[in-house]
């Protein structure tokens, strides 16, 4: 099993970060941080599918897991990421089990699912797929984004599909979806969050979680979740660059 996927299952504290920029130098340079993953957000970005492979190489070159945000549930995204070499995949908007069992189909060689066999550059572009097919279920880290208020009512069901490694919260749209924005939605949203914790936990998967900033991972570390997706390569560069000109402004 890869270190990335023990790390997740056995739920140690893994803190990474929403790669956005469509560059591999952005890749190295957020790799170089000391974050644990990177997650390739194509959901969310302007990268295209042909770039994800160069800045999977970056992370690669640093050591650092890189897994893919996928756009949506199609199982051709899903191979394409993987046979680029993404150390797992998260898979947003999974509101059923039906979903969730479609992306571990999508996902996982058989016996658990039914992924197609590719030279890509995961298996060595092809001279090492028998050693590929080998590993690839125990390698690659499976995560499915819980974010309606669908999948919040259906969370028993979906955490307790084979083959899911990890339950990742996406507070941004769960917020919307349950009419929970803002200062005012606060205390029901995070039940909502604490709900889908305690089922997933004891349906015995890791919980992740995005937050735009460190202050309440501590709290959330509490609750039991343990992968944390902090904010992004462009929330970190905007911010800092806004806090560095206020205090060169200021003197
Ligand atoms: C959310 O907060 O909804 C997310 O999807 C985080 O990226």
């Amino acid at each position: 099993m890869s270190d990335f996927r023990r790390n997740c299952i056995e739920q140690k504290l893994l803190v990474g970060t929403f790669a956005a920029i469509p560059h591999p130098v952005a890749i190295e340079v957020t790799a170089a941080s000391g974050v644990d993953f990177l997650c390739i957000d194509w959901e969310h970005s302007q990268i295209s599918r042909e770039r994800i492979e160069d800045l999977i190489r970056a992370a690669d070159v640093h050591r650092v897991p890189g897994m893919v945000r996928v756009p949506g549930h199609a199982a051709e995204d899903i191979a394409a990421v993987l046979d680029a070499g993404a150390a797992g995949v998260l898979v947003p908007r999974v509101s059923t089990a039906e979903q969730a069992h479609a992306a571990v189909k999508a996902m996982r060689y058989p016996p658990l699912g039914a992924r197609g066999v590719g030279p890509g550059r995961a298996a060595a572009y092809g001279y090492r797929i028998p050693d590929y097919l080998a590993k690839a279920n125990a390698e690659l880290v499976l995560a499915i984004q819980v974010e309606t208020a669908e999948g919040l009512a259906n969370i028993a069901e979906i955490a307790a599909v084979d083959g899911i490694d990890l339950i990742f919260i996406g507070p941004g749209d769960l917020s919307v979806s349950i009419d929970a924005m803002g200062p005012a939605g606060k205390e029901r949203l995070d039940a909502a969050i604490r709900t889908i914790t305690k089922t997933a936990l004891s349906a015995g998967r890791a919980v992740g979680i995005f937050r735009p900033s460190a202050d309440d991972i501590g709290a959330w570390s509490e609750a039991g979740i343990s992968f944390f997706m902090l904010a992004s390569d462009t929330m970190f560069l905007g911010a800092s660059l806004a806090a560095g000109v206020s205090a060169a402004r200021a003197g």
